[in-house]
């Protein structure tokens, strides 16, 4: 993989992990764009890198389907039998800031088999392919016990004492309602090997990890996916389950994102000279609304200032909005600064890490924080 890693990825992606490989871009460079170029786009991988011959490729489409089908990639491209859909959406990966997690209480989390994400596993691309919803009416619709759609990815990976390919599912009411395509194109391009070539699930609001790459099967089934990725992660723990009493049967599925946002300049730690207004840069993101307000306080949370609506970007309700904001700030020395957002279902943010603290350390949709020395 490590080939691709060279090929189509930024030399200064934070490799997070080497193998498999996982890496974020340079925080400063992320939110510089609204739509992130491929090459500053996070990895998320399980396994390997799949080599995936598009002349030879097929997507089998069976289980409770009325017409089983295997579709080849032409028949997919086809426009004569599918329209295309180009749709701007962001993918999150539930790990995002698990850092923070990690460091407030080290030890208490199940850190060990965890990438230390910072605020880097998230991006934004615009996504061409076709509709899931078109694809199963070609092939005759769902039957009536069919609730959820199973994801095959043709990667193998060995986690939790068991070799599997790589299985996730979401439910049926999500392909209804248009929020899933199967994508081969990103921002214009054919879609790069590390991103699921030739063929990836994009699912609008969910964690990433519903987002299957290397696709290569899908089955209609009655109920949740059995497989590892579903059943054993990817999910959240209430407070009060931890390292002696978490069994994957107390934990469920995450799959929408909670809303959440991030600073992404100042860096943390960062000493800036300034006139009285420190510029900062961030990203507000919701699987579950529309970001519609985003507050950034100086002094650790006493006082907010509103981020002007001109200074929001974005048109695309699958998107992030990224922001800027000049923030007065008076005081010298080290202090706090922190972000929250609101989206339109009225969600916000909880204010510490310790108040959405997780066993598996996912979704760290606290208040995000940076300290800074500030010298006026
Ligand atoms: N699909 C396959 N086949 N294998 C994987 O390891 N990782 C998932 C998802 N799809 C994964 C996968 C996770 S956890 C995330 S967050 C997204 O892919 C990341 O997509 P990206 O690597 O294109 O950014
Ligand atoms: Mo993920």
């Amino acid at each position: 993989s490590w080939k691709y890693v060279q090929k189509e990825k930024s030399p200064d992606m934070i490799h997070v992990l080497q193998f498999p490989y996982n890496g974020e871009p340079p925080r400063e460079r992320l939110v510089e764009t609204e739509i992130t170029r491929n090459s500053d786009h996070f990895v998320r991988n399980h396994g390997g890198i799949p080599e995936i011959d598009p002349e030879k490729y097929f997507l089998d489409i069976g289980g409770l389907v009325n017409n089983p089908k295997r579709i080849t990639l032409k028949e997919l491209q086809d426009e004569s039998i599918f329209p295309r859909q180009t749709s701007t959406v962001t993918l999150q990966c539930s790990g995002t800031r698990r850092i923070e997690q990690i460091r407030q209480y080290p030890g208490d989390g199940d850190e060990l088999i965890n990438a230390p994400w910072g605020e880097g596993a998230i991006a934004t691309a615009r996504w061409t392919g076709v509709s899931l919803k078109k694809v199963l009416k070609y092939c005759g619709g769902l039957k009536e016990d069919g609730k959820h759609l199973e994801f095959y990815g043709a990667d193998t990976y060995f986690k939790k004492g068991q070799v599997s390919n790589y299985v996730v599912s979401v439910p049926a009411r999500k392909v209804k309602v248009n929020e899933v395509l199967l994508a081969w194109e990103m921002n214009g391009e054919p879609l790069p090997h590390i991103h699921g070539y030739p063929l990836r699930v994009v699912v609008m609001g969910y964690i990433g990890a519903r987002s299957c790459k290397w696709l290569y099967k899908i089955k209609a089934i009655p109920h949740e996916s059995d497989g590892v990725v579903q059943k054993k992660e990817y999910l959240y723990y209430t407070p009060q389950i931890g390292k002696h009493n978490a069994n994957y049967s107390n934990g469920f599925s995450i799959q929408t994102m909670p809303v959440s946002s991030a600073i992404m300049t100042p860096l943390d730690q960062e000493q800036i000279i300034h006139d009285g207004k420190i510029r900062m840069r961030g990203w507000a993101y919701s699987g579950s609304g529309w970001p519609v307000r985003v507050e950034v306080s100086g002094d650790g949370g006493s006082i907010w200032y509103e981020v002007p609506f001109e200074n929001m970007s974005t048109k695309y309700f699958h998107a992030w909005r990224t922001w800027w904001i000049d923030l007065p700030v008076d005081a010298e020395g080290w202090l706090e600064a922190c972000v929250r957002c609101w989206d339109d279902a009225l969600n916000t943010q909880p204010t510490y890490v310790r108040s959405a603290w997780n066993w598996d350390l996912h979704v760290t949709s606290s208040c995000h924080r940076v300290r800074i020395y500030s010298i006026n």
